[in-house]
């Protein structure tokens, strides 16, 4: 199955793949596979889940009826309350004994979400992660730390064994303690980085303040995920660790990452479609709607042993294209999720999401990566604090030159945003950064 690993075929781009016989399947075969492994998933949560009996009973779905690929539109979705009200195994379709490791998504409130694999599951899980890292360019030549938190979390571990599928040497580091992650990157002459992309901009900031210039550093490539990020935000990484940066998609519910991830021609992320069977509909009527459009992103797991999920709502938003990409694989992309449909401010009537706020701030050269995002209540009207950190503290210092660039910046969120904002300007260095996903924006309406 595994593909002998290419030389670059395109120029510049990396054009390899860990299973092509799969990756490259012609359309019309896929979805003859996904129709397949469709019937048999449904019939088998039906037999194995109380939680979906219950549900195909009330809606009166029959699975034995499925006959096309669109006929999931009578699948009842799958929420995270789900989760939460079977916690902690009674979405489990397998005995406890088969089960051969659990996970737990972070919770920031009450219960984590648990999920667990079978054997098989995490044969699965490591094949899905291997695809993306290939397709993005990592090979058994690299070196590659992983500065995900080691644990509960599916990012660590679920990166760590498919780079280690692939022959990659792994670097275990964890997150956090970043001066030594920053040494021993130079030290072991590591050319790939797994992070969030917030870490790896703290990773870069840390080695500048050592002293450490990027081309002492062999970095190449950037396996980031597990938070959205801003092509501006993007950029500025890829200037300050001097690597490619791609991005990888994926949640805890329905395995951890490897549902999704982007080739080197980074023109969206693939799914592992033979897998993830995904859809696109509108959050507020749950109507399915059709390629392009944007809208929630809802996937069932085909293969899942342990804890399969249908229709499961994932409340990221996203569009999907079926389009073939140039790199030859098939399977559908879906683009950088603009947020989650729960992360979006609703700032006096209108829907704000922090990345149209993050994309502005980028373009801002006084302005340093770093951002906090406040959110009051006054009376019966929402404020939006915008706290930007300056790049050289010496502009508090003339009020003119303050002012100046506080209005530049109110002005351009006011053309993007809609709404008038209050602009912050703080030193350098004082806003928070963080060594896992970043938390940026601070709702204190209800408290
Ligand atoms: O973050 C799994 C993961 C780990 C994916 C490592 C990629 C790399 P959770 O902690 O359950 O799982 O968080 C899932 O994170 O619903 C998205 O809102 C967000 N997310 C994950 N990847 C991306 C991405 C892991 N590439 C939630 N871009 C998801 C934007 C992402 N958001």
């Amino acid at each position: 199955m595994h593909t002998p690993r290419a030389k670059n075929k395109k120029e510049g781009y990396n054009m390899s793949f860990f299973q092509k016989d799969i990756e490259t399947m012609p359309r019309a075969e896929l979805e003859k596979l996904q129709l397949e492994k469709l019937k048999h998933i449904t019939k088998y949560c039906y037999d194995n889940v109380p939680l979906y009996k219950r549900k195909f009973d009330e809606a009166g779905f029959d699975c034995t009826k499925i006959k096309a690929l669109s006929d999931i539109q009578y699948i009842p979705y799958t929420t995270k309350s789900d989760f939460r009200d079977n916690y902690p195994f009674g979405m489990f379709a397998t005995p406890l004994k088969n089960v051969t490791r659990l996970h737990a998504s972070s919770g920031t409130t009450g219960k984590p979400t648990v999920v667990g694999y079978t054997k098989n599951d995490l044969d699965m899980w490591s094949d899905c992660v291997a695809r993306l890292v290939t397709a993005a360019g990592a090979t058994d030549e690299d070196i590659v730390q992983i500065a995900f938190g080691y644990g509960l979390f599916t990012g660590a571990l679920g990166l760590h064994y498919g780079l280690e599928k692939i022959g990659a040497t792994v670097v275990p580091c964890s997150s956090g303690n970043t001066e030594k992650q920053v040494m021993l990157m130079k030290d072991f002459g590591t050319t790939a980085l797994v992070a969030t992309p917030s870490y790896a901009m703290r990773i870069g900031e840390v080695a500048e303040e050592m002293g450490i210039g990027r081309d002492e550093l062999k970095l190449r490539l950037g396996l980031f995920g597990s938070e959205g990020c801003t092509p501006e935000m993007r950029a500025q990484i890829e200037d300050y660790l001097h690597l490619l940066a791609t991005d990888n998609y994926g949640m805890s519910e329905l395995m951890g990452p490897g549902v999704s991830g982007e080739c080197s021609l980074r023109c969206g992320m693939h799914f592992n479609e033979d897998h993830f069977l995904p859809e696109i509909i509108n959050p507020e009527t749950g109507e399915v709607l059709p390629e392009g459009s944007k809208g929630e992103l809802v996937i069932t797991t085909l293969s899942k042993e342990a804890i399969p999920v249908l229709r499961y709502r994932t409340k990221d938003i996203t569009s999907i294209t079926y389009e073939k990409c140039e790199c030859g694989r098939t399977h559908a992309r879906m683009s950088k999720p603009s947020g989650r449909s729960d992360d979006m401010l609703k700032i006096r009537g209108v829907n704000v999401f922090p990345s149209q706020i993050e994309s502005v701030i980028m373009t801002i050269p006084q302005i340093a990566p770093h951002y906090q995002l406040v959110v009051t209540r006054e009376g019966s009207s929402d404020r939006l604090e915008v706290k930007c950190e300056l790049v050289d503290g010496s502009v508090l210092e003339s009020l003119e030159s303050l002012s100046n660039l506080q209005k530049n910046i109110r002005h351009n969120l006011k053309t993007v945003l809609g709404i008038d904002t209050k602009v912050t300007l703080v030193e350098p260095k004082t806003i928070e950064r963080f060594e896992g996903k970043a938390k940026r924006v601070i709702d204190l309406r209800n408290k």
